[in-house]
């Protein structure tokens, strides 16, 4: 079924005082407004209707809106972020999703879950236990799929330092297509999912690229990779490359900037 809406947050003023690992030196807060205004206009010349919220002062990461929930279409699930100056965030997103779906599940304390960490594999979630989402909380999740009628599978991603969440190492991207960073290569290899043996394979210099995500007939691909999106290419897919320089700066990548259903 086609993505048609999607719910984004643009970044508020004090967006640089959020947490990050990365070097790379503080966002500048009008690029990363132009940058995020770009992924806008890119979801909306990809069909989808877009739900804005309004930036919070309160959550300076809240602009990464895909770790506050899973949005599927039979209903969603509101999480509870793993890191503490982000649990608040929440809030704003359970009135959101109020709004569009008939069911929110959530997950209660002591679990937590970053939506970061959730692959949808066409209906089978991959969830990845990680420094953000603990094992009750995948748990939880786990069981609130099931009983939407998905099927799921834990991947502990603890070992691989460089992965804040799952899906800064893996996409699917649909019609059979993975796309694997190495950080992830062999945890994934183990769950012997079909098609992993014709992943598209990230190379090192490229890791960051690995986080990119299928929005109906394009791939958004953040924009210098050349090697990613030739890749896609060859796939037969469309790349769509968007500058995301200041989101990286937050450890931020492509899909954490939206909920797409
Ligand atoms: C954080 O550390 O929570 C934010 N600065 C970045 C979150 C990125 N989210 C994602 O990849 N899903």
């Amino acid at each position: 079924m086609p993505l048609s809406r999607a719910i984004v947050r643009p970044p508020g003023p004090n967006f640089a005082t959020g947490l990050t690992s990365a070097r790379d030196g503080a966002p500048d807060f009008g690029l990363a407004l132009q940058q995020h205004r770009a992924y806008c206009e890119a979801l909306v010349r990809c069909g989808l209707e877009l739900t804005r919220l309004e930036p919070d002062a309160r959550f300076p990461d809240g602009t990464f809106v895909e770790d506050t929930a899973i949005v599927t279409a039979r209903g969603a699930i509101l999480t509870r972020p793993g890191a503490p100056s982000r649990t608040g965030e929440i809030a704003g997103m359970r009135e959101a999703l109020a709004e569009r779906f008939e069911r929110v599940l959530t997950i209660e304390a002591p679990g937590t879950v970053d939506g970061g960490d959730i692959c949808d594999a066409d209906g089978h979630f991959l969830i990845g236990v990680s420094a953000r989402t603990n094992l009750q909380g995948a748990t939880q999740l786990r069981a609130h799929l099931e009983a939407l009628g998905f099927t799921a599978s834990l991947l502990d991603i603890r070992g691989s330092a460089s992965l804040l969440h799952l899906k800064t190492g893996v996409a699917f991207l649909g019609d059979g297509i993975w796309v694997v960073a190495a950080a992830v290569d062999h945890e994934l290899d183990a769950l012997g999912f079909e098609g992993l043996d014709r992943a598209v394979k990230v190379s090192p210099a490229e890791a960051y690229a690995a986080n990119c995500v299928r929005v109906n007939d394009h791939v958004f691909v953040p924009d210098g990779y050349p090697g990613l999106s030739a890749a896609i290419t060859a796939r037969g897919l469309k790349p769509l490359p968007l500058a995301m320089s200041e989101f990286k700066k937050m450890d931020g990548g492509l899909s954490c900037l939206s909920l797409r259903f």
